[in-house]
């Protein structure tokens, strides 16, 4: 039987919105915030959720270029990134600074904008400026930290971001908090996030006026991260900055747990069965610093439970998350985009760049051996004329028999600039091995210098309108346009 729920319902389950997440992190600590950070860059490519903006606990300078570097190796390196002051573990990391510095070739490894935490703004002004711009009831923060930021944040004043009070802001604002902390088995013990900046902690769940669900630390301990992935799945490039920060951060090889990626997991797919939840119930932490657990119907809190036989499958979603590469798109922008170099001579390896380039050109019905002798016969309308340039043996000689010519198209000086783009465009899309270098060149600005004081199509001695350099970066731009097309028609 027809029926619109049986059309619909999986229209609406494809079209579903990306969970709009905040991702609240001690990096730098241990390393499985990294490999977290890499699971949130996966599900957004996968449409799944939408990082908002990621703030920082752990009060060291090279976290915040560590997270710029990730976004940025992923695509999204404009993602809005927040640090602590005065937080409680500003000691150095094993893998922060390392791919952070990193150069090959005089390039950077792993580009990125953002040179030290410093420069960065402070956590709990972008928390609120974060939560102001969404829509109420939207919000999911994961904390894979210590409380210090979410803390400060529920005691925050009225600031120029929102007339809200912290408390008020996150009621209206945030959904959910999924964290790691604490420890639920039946004798617990002390845990890392929560005794790392105990008062935070205890502040956070005793005020906390949304849903938490916890992942105590037997949950990531029961699944294990395998060394093999870091080793064979991240190879799809020469350097990667996940498997690279493994490698720094213990003596490799190593199985280490997935305490913060199960955070991540729950908070962007609740209900696909990876997690049982504990009953509802609050949560405070003991003089002992343990987080005790007690039921009660009205409570705030539950915890995560793994049933042994989903271990597996956990991780397997884990492990292919983590190492998934970023959409095609997304890299090409990471790779080259952000390098914003110059290239101010179309002399050397950038000599294809010149019109004098040996490239077969076809225009308004006629072969011509470069875009050089296509553009100086284009100046005639006379055809004896045109095909004596386009028969010169070299651009140098099409260029100066069209020099000597004593007449010339009367609308020459208007038309040239439309000739000019129409040669080009012809250049870079008959010849594919053209096109792929002027694609490669990235973001760079394209400049035609020269010596012979051509300030129209080019810059002589700094000055210069450079048409030819702006005509070529538009056709690349219309190339990337067309091959991001083409790359997402595939997938
Ligand atoms: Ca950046
Ligand atoms: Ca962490």
């Amino acid at each position: 039987m027809f029926s619109f729920a049986t059309v619909l319902l999986p229209v609406l389950a494809f079209c579903a919105t990306p969970v709009p997440i905040i991702f609240d992190t001690d990096i730098g600590n241990d390393i499985d915030d990294a490999l977290a950070l890499g699971v949130i860059h996966a599900l957004q490519s996968r449409g799944e959720c939408k990082l908002l903006a990621v703030t920082i606990t752990k009060d060291n300078p090279w976290s915040a270029p560590f997270v710029d570097l990730v976004d940025t190796f992923y695509g999204r390196g404009d993602i809005p990134i927040g640090v602590v002051h005065n937080g409680k573990t500003p000691n150095d990391s094993r893998y922060l600074m390392k791919p952070a510095k990193a150069m090959d070739d005089g390039r950077p490894r792993y580009p990125h904008d953002l040179q030290s935490g410093k420069d960065a703004p402070e956590a709990v002004a972008l928390l609120r400026k974060t939560l102001a711009s969404q829509p109420d009831g939207s919000v999911v923060i994961v904390q894979v930290g210590l409380s210090t930021n979410l803390a400060r944040l529920l005691a925050s004043r009225a600031d120029e971001n929102s007339s809200l009070t912290g408390i008020e802001l996150i009621t209206s604002k945030c959904r959910l908090l999924s964290m790691m902390g604490g420890c639920f088995l039946n004798t617990p013990r002390r845990e890392y996030n929560i005794f790392s900046d105990l008062d935070a902690s205890r502040e956070l769940l005793r005020d906390w006026p949304t849903p938490i669900v916890l992942s105590g630390a037997e949950i990531g301990e029961a699944i294990l991260y395998p060394a093999t992935s870091i080793e064979k799945d991240f190879s799809y490039v020469a350097h990667h900055p996940l498997a690279e920060a493994y490698k720094l951060y213990m003596k490799f090889p190593y199985d280490r747990p997935c305490w913060d990626l199960t955070s991540v997991l729950y908070a962007v797919r609740p209900d696909r069965g990876y997690f049982d939840l504990s009953p509802s119930g609050n949560v405070r932490v003991d003089e002992k610093e343990v987080t005790q657990f007690t039921p009660a119907s009205n409570g705030k809190c539950r915890y995560l439970i793994l049933t042994p036989e989903r271990r597996v499958r956990v991780r397997e979603a884990l492990v292919e998350l983590a190492s998934q590469p970023p959409d095609h798109a997304e890299r090409q922008v990471a790779t080259t985009r952000s390098l914003h170099k110059k290239i101010d001579s179309f002399q050397g390896e950038y000599r294809f760049l010149s019109n004098f380039w040996p490239a077969g050109i076809e225009f308004e019905g006629r072969s011509y051996h470069s875009a050089e002798h296509a553009y100086q016969a284009a100046k005639f309308t006379d055809e004896v004329m045109r095909q004596r340039v386009a028969d010169a043996p070299t651009p140098a000689a099409a260029k100066s028999i069209a020099h000597s010519a004593t007449t010339q198209r009367a609308d020459w000086d208007n038309a040239k600039f439309e000739v000019m783009e129409a040669i080009l465009r012809e250049k870079f899309t008959r010849h594919a091995d053209l096109r792929q270098k002027l694609l490669d060149t990235g973001d760079a600005e394209l400049i035609e210098g020269n010596t012979w004081g051509d300030r129209v199509w080019g810059v002589c001695d700094g000055e210069g309108e450079n048409h030819l350099g702006k005509l070529l970066m538009k056709i690349r731009e219309e190339l990337r346009d067309q091959s991001d097309h083409a790359a997402q028609n595939v997938r």
